[in-house]
């Protein structure tokens, strides 16, 4: 635990560090329409090197940069350097920070709504659920995030999620019982693994290899990029492709900070936003698709009936339904799924 303590002072300290710059405009003159000021934003997201989503916040940077001149700027700070997901939200709340990409569960603590996307066995493709996130039910949930404070520029990819861990492989729900898994901190995540009878265990996404590597938690359930690219597979031996969930990435900035930019600047933000998200859904699924090969030489593979899964977990689908019933009969129907 020596490591952690360490990464979190850094973290800690990192935070304190950029607030100052983080939302800092120059402006070139009091009553500026803001038609040509100055911005330098920070940019945080919690995924490795070679991830796409560390690809495509690199090239929202890039385009935010050449489609202003220069004028508005963009640093990037990936691999949780400035905390969690949970806490970076927290930072583009309050304004310290002006853009996160991270999955939708932490979102979902301050805007329960988008935690929907990840209902059970909602999306059997990415594909459906990009349709969906673009379409009218993805702006429902943005403005349900706008009231929060949050802009969401665009829906990027996180991924259908498979289960890995270390005790045994998985074939059915019964295999699963027992387990301790490691979820993200989402509402959505620990039901369903409750439904499955194993041991939902919410921690953040950079405390997870370690946590595995010491046996805190049996096993913990993700998209195969993020796998690969945390290097989860060095330390879990069974992969089971059960694809019980999909987890979107909300692109998202503080929403005051959105509304000071000219319309001209917001123009530039939103397109190059959706750009990065293309070019970052299109990698993901291209990974996705190699990583099935390559994951089989670090790990033992599984492909569980997906029935009984569904069966399940059917129960959350009742939970959520009682809460937010337009919602998810909209989200439903959009997926062509009856659950
Ligand atoms: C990385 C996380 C990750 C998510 C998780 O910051 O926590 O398991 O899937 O992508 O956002």
């Amino acid at each position: 635990m020596t490591l952690d303590t360490t990464r979190r002072g850094l973290i800690t300290g990192g935070v304190g560090a950029i607030a100052a710059l983080a939302l800092g405009a120059c402006g070139s003159g009091s009553g500026s329409t803001g038609a040509d000021e100055s911005r330098s934003w920070i940019l945080g997201h919690g995924a490795a090197p070679g991830n796409p989503r560390t690809i495509a916040a690199d090239q929202f940077a890039k385009a935010v940069s050449e489609g202003s001149a220069g004028r508005l700027t963009v640093q990037v700070q990936g691999s949780e350097q400035l905390g969690s997901d949970a806490q970076m939200l927290q930072s583009v709340k309050t304004g310290t920070l002006a853009f996160s990409a991270n999955s939708q569960g932490p979102l979902s603590a301050d805007v329960p709504q988008v935690g929907l996307i990840g209902l059970p066995f909602l999306f059997d493709e990415p594909g459906q659920a990009y349709e969906v996130l673009d379409g009218e039910v993805g702006d429902q949930l943005a403005a349900e995030a706008e009231k929060k404070g949050f802009k969401v520029l665009a829906w990027w990819d996180n991924g259908i999620r498979d289960i890995t861990n270390n005790a045994r492989p998985i074939n059915s729900p019964a295999d699963v019982e027992g387990l301790k898994i490691r979820t993200p901190e989402d509402p959505m995540t620990v039901d369903i693994f409750s439904a499955l009878g194993a041991n939902p265990t919410p921690l953040a996404f950079g405390e997870l290899y370690l946590a595995l590597r010491q046996g805190t938690v049996d096993g913990q359930e993700n998209p195969l990029t993020n796998i690969a690219s945390a290097k989860l597979d060095e330390v879990q031996k069974y992969l089971a492709l059960t694809g019980h969930k999909y987890e979107a990435t909300p692109f998202v900035m503080n929403l005051g900070e959105w509304e000071k930019l000219s319309d001209a600047d917001q123009q530039v933000v939103l397109q190059a936003a959706e750009d990065a998200r293309d070019a970052q859904r299109t990698m993901n699924d291209e990974q996705n698709a190699q990583l099935r090969q390559e994951l089989a030489n670090s790990m033992t593979v599984t492909e569980p009936d997906k029935e009984a899964f569904r069966e399940a977990t059917k129960g959350v689908y009742d939970k959520y339904g009682q809460q937010f019933p337009d919602l998810v009969k909209a989200l439903q129907d959009a997926a062509g799924s009856d659950g």
